[in-house]
């Protein structure tokens, strides 16, 4: 299997976020991909390659140009302002507040069009998404001419950003990039499956009202979990997408057997929508020994989840989201994509 990589990732470096009562260390940092990077050619999975440049309206086919504009010039508006570090918001956009303003300050901007305070803006970090969403979209257009699976290894992610917001480490949603890339070139209907541990809600907000996108996500409860209010199993999609949305949240200290259910469940529905592609938003904070997770899968089931992503038989695009047990994110991810049938199956795919 192909893995389009840019090492523009390290562009973006998060200062760190808040969490739970004080500033910690950002999960999300550039070690996660190298790791990958590492084991992928440990166990030679394929050729690594760097994304091609694609033109901006790719992006806004999915996104709205205020974000994207936002996106590019936040931090020179932060910076102008005398401020030190990355921009955060410090204020946001609920209890009635006005949504419909995109417009003003850094500070009014940063809260209506950021979510959370885990997903800082620095000088560069738009530089790093840019090429983030270029590797998804090389990957799909790879898929679009007839490759049967390639790895989109990109950083930062994508899945919690959406038409006209941004947070969850994520800026730009590569995995609803790549699926409206495919459903502009010549492919009608495109399922996306997210294992990634938390629910992909910027990806369903993008594709909530329409019936060519397929999207269903495993995920913890946002009862307990980020997002926290989005992901839950009533929400099934709105007017032409009615019925397209499938959420399949599970409660905490979820282990194999509970999550492989739902994952039959999961490609099930996806095989019932019959379409000409898949895209994988590929988590792997699902892992037991993952720090800001709360689900128990081994290493070795993950190898599972790639052979059963296999028996739809369709080309798949895999599309990296999170993970962030770094000791292990480069066996955990491969083994998905060896699973899958990527490499040599007599290469070892569990170690130490
Ligand atoms: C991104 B992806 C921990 C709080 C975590 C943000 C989680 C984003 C996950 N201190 N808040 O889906 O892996
Ligand atoms: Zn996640």
């Amino acid at each position: 299997m192909r893995t389009i990589y840019s090492d523009q990732h390290r562009l973006h470096v998060s200062p760190g976020e808040f969490g739970f009562g004080e500033f910690v260390p950002a999960f999300e940092k550039p070690e996660r991909v190298e790791i990958i990077l590492d084991r992928i050619r440990e166990v030679g999975l394929g050729a690594v390659e760097p994304p091609k440049e694609f033109p901006l309206e790719h992006i806004t086919s999915v996104h709205a140009p205020f974000l994207i504009d936002f996106l590019r010039t936040a931090h020179a508006e932060w910076s102008a302002l005398r401020r030190p570090g990355a921009a955060y918001p410090i204020a946001f956009a609920g209890g009635g507040l006005r949504r419909d303003r995109i417009g003003g300050s850094v500070d009014t901007k940063l809260a209506r069009y950021c979510i959370d305070a885990a997903t800082p803006i620095t000088a560069t970090t738009w530089r790093a998404a840019l090429a983030s969403a270029n590797c998804a979209l090389t990957a799909a257009a790879l898929i679009a001419q007839g490759e049967s699976a390639v790895f989109a290894l990109c950083r930062p992610p994508g899945h919690h950003a959406g038409a006209d917001h941004y947070g969850g480490y994520c800026f730009l949603n590569n995995a609803a990039i790549a699926a409206q890339y495919l459903r502009d070139h010549g492919l009608k209907k495109v399922a996306i499956v997210d294992v990634d541990y938390h629910h992909g809600n910027g990806t369903q907000n993008i594709f909530y009202s329409r019936g060519d996108v397929y999207f269903v996500s495993i995920h913890a409860d946002p009862d307990f979990e980020y997002p926290f209010l989005l992901g839950y199993a009533d929400e099934t999609g709105a007017g032409a997408g009615e019925g397209a949305n499938l959420n399949l949240p599970l409660p905490e200290g979820t282990g194999w057997d509970r999550w492989a259910a739902a994952l039959d469940q999961a490609l099930a529905a996806a095989r019932r929508f019959a379409p000409d592609a898949v895209v994988v938003s590929l988590g792997v904070d699902t892992y037991r020994g993952d720090p800001i997770s709360r689900f128990r899968l081994d290493s070795e089931d993950f190898l599972r989840i790639g052979e059963r992503l296999a028996s739809l038989k369709l080309p798949t695009l895999f599309v990296m989201e999170g993970g962030y047990a770094i000791d292990q994110i480069g066996i955990n991810t491969v083994n998905i994509l060896q699973g899958f049938g990527g490499a040599a199956r007599s290469v070892p795919r569990v170690s130490a």
